[in-house]
């Protein structure tokens, strides 16, 4: 383990600093490990460095196809295996879609994320998704999608719509991964995100903390994302929802500075990346989540839903974002 005065230490900063693409386990947990004042002046200094730190992107998010997916993510109220009360729904029509972006884009919202409880998506699935995201681009949103595994051809027909981002998630560790799905592999996962960058679609690329995993775990997944072939240009960092029903409901909370300490390391490893402080908000304070934007988060869902579970008013955000000076990313 490196020494943890050195990486207390932060560099100068107008100090040149290459991306990083060799981070280790080892040295994350060791950042993990920092006194918790010299963990935040590194993130605050790798984070204004690249970004004003009083700048927060908006996505909105929309599930266009909810409910009843054969996979068994031991966190998803979606899966069909558990009984959440999640009822599954066919997939939304083009123009309920197109009217919501219109909605989510007139309320200040730059990046539009259409999600979908696939598995993979079947090819006549893609027919459908197809016309949304170009509906939605024509909108003047960025556009972001999450359906699930994707093949290489697949990848390239969302390219071609003009898709801007993909989200596919690590989810944790690979050693704990076992533990939470059983239905796909990591392989899986990473073999996804390699299609979906080489289709030459951005990729958004993160994962869960809170489902019972060690602060090893926690360390190993963000190792593993800074070092893919580039950095996820963004990183969403869930706090897990806990939802009745699902194996992991009831599963200790965790601690919140630790929740704080994992945006800080994604910051500080990928210090290009947007970070976006993703699920688990509507559970979290508002000084939790202040400490999530100095530890570089600088990325938000905004709408009063996730997916299936609840996120904040706009009110509340708006409230937050007064009272923290903090402003909307311009894209
Ligand atoms: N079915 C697709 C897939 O799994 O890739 C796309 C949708 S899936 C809901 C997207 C991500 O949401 C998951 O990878 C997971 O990181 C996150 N997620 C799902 N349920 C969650 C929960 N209860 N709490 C926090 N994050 C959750
Ligand atoms: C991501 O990393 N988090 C979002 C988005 N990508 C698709 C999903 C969160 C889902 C939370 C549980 C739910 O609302 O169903
Ligand atoms: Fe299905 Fe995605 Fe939920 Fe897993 S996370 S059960 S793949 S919707």
């Amino acid at each position: 383990m490196e020494n943890i005065d050195a990486l207390a230490a932060a560099p100068p900063p107008q100090a040149a600093t290459a991306l990083r693409y060799d981070w280790s386990a080892c040295e994350v947990e060791a950042l993990l490990a920092l006194p918790f004042a010299d963990l935040m002046f590194r993130a605050q200094t790798a984070h204004r460095r690249h970004f004003d730190a009083s700048r927060v992107q908006m996505s909105t998010l929309l599930s266009i196809k909810t409910g009843g997916c054969p996979e068994d993510c031991a966190y998803c109220p979606q899966s069909a295996r558990y009984d959440t009360g999640v009822v599954a729904d066919s997939p939304m029509p083009l123009d309920a879609v197109l009217a919501e972006a219109r909605r989510a884009r007139d309320a200040g919202a730059t990046r539009y994320c259409m999600g979908a409880a696939w598995r993979s998506p079947k090819d006549r699935d893609l027919d459908a998704v197809v016309p949304m995201v170009a509906g939605v681009k024509a909108l003047g949103l960025e556009t972001c999608a999450t359906l699930g595994m994707l093949s290489r051809p697949q990848a390239a027909r969302l390219a071609d719509a003009g898709l801007d981002y993909y989200n596919h998630n690590l989810d944790t560790s690979e050693a704990f991964y076992g533990r939470i799905i059983t239905t796909r592999t990591y392989r899986d996962r990473l073999e996804t995100l390699a299609h979906v960058r080489d289709a030459g679609i951005r990729v958004c690329c993160g994962g869960i903390v809170g489902l019972g995993e060690s602060r090893r775990d926690r360390a190993d997944m963000i190792a593993t994302l800074a070092s893919l072939p580039s950095h996820p240009e963004s990183v969403p960092i869930n706090m897990l929802v806990q939802v009745e029903g699902t194996p992991l409901n009831g599963v200790e909370a965790l601690d919140p500075f630790e929740f704080v300490r994992t945006v800080a390391a994604a910051r500080i490893t990928m210090p290009r990346s947007v970070v976006r402080l993703s699920a688990g908000r509507e559970q979290m304070s508002d000084e939790m989540q202040a400490l999530a934007f100095l530890a570089g988060a600088n990325s938000i869902f905004v709408g009063p839903e996730l997916l299936t579970t609840p996120n904040p008013a706009r009110e509340r955000d708006a409230a937050l974002f007064d009272r923290l000076g903090i402003r909307p990313m311009e894209t």
